[in-house]
């Protein structure tokens, strides 16, 4: 299933602070280059861009929370890749990390985007970021963002 992104995202002005996690980088470090390429096809300007980086996915919330709590963002994205190990730990970083993430938003009444990849294989993580295919999520996050900047802007 495909999500339908609006046309015409207007970033100008747009302030985003990007959180990202170094566990699993190889995959991070896409998301992130697709998502920095989105934003600036939607007009968002460099300097209007802040990144972040955070040890794994389980610390993005505490930091994604710093940023969304500045009066100077607009919204916040949050970029990470939880692989499927031997042990019940995936589980535990995927909930902290989505669950943290989503009261960061409701806290805040800011847009903190969820571009925290949860996948059972390396492959599928490929296939999400741009590595193998065309699909990247973090350019799908970039999207989102600026649609829910603009969004909440006018409410
Ligand atoms: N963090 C990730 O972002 N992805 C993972 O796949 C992962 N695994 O599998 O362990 C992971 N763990 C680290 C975690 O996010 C914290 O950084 C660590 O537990 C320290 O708090």
């Amino acid at each position: 299933m495909k999500r339908k992104l609006q046309r015409s995202l207007n970033g100008k002005g747009k302030r985003i602070a990007i959180v990202a996690s170094r566990f699993n980088d190889f995959i991070t470090k896409e998301l992130l280059k697709g998502c920095l390429e989105e934003l600036k096809k939607c007009g968002v300007k460099d300097r209007d861009i802040t990144v972040a980086w955070v040890p794994g996915s389980f610390e993005i919330p505490v930091v994604a929370l710093r940023f969304a709590q500045k009066k100077k963002v607009d919204a916040v994205i949050c970029l990470g890749a939880i692989i499927r190990g031997e042990t019940i730990h995936f589980d535990l970083v995927a909930y902290a990390a989505a669950y943290g993430i989503e009261e960061v938003a409701i806290k805040t009444n800011k847009p903190i985007i969820f571009g925290v990849l949860a996948t059972e294989t390396v492959d599928q993580a490929y296939k999400r970021c741009g590595i193998k295919g065309n699909d990247n999520k973090g350019r799908d996050c970039a999207c989102s963002a600026v649609e829910m900047a603009d969004l909440i802007s006018k409410l």
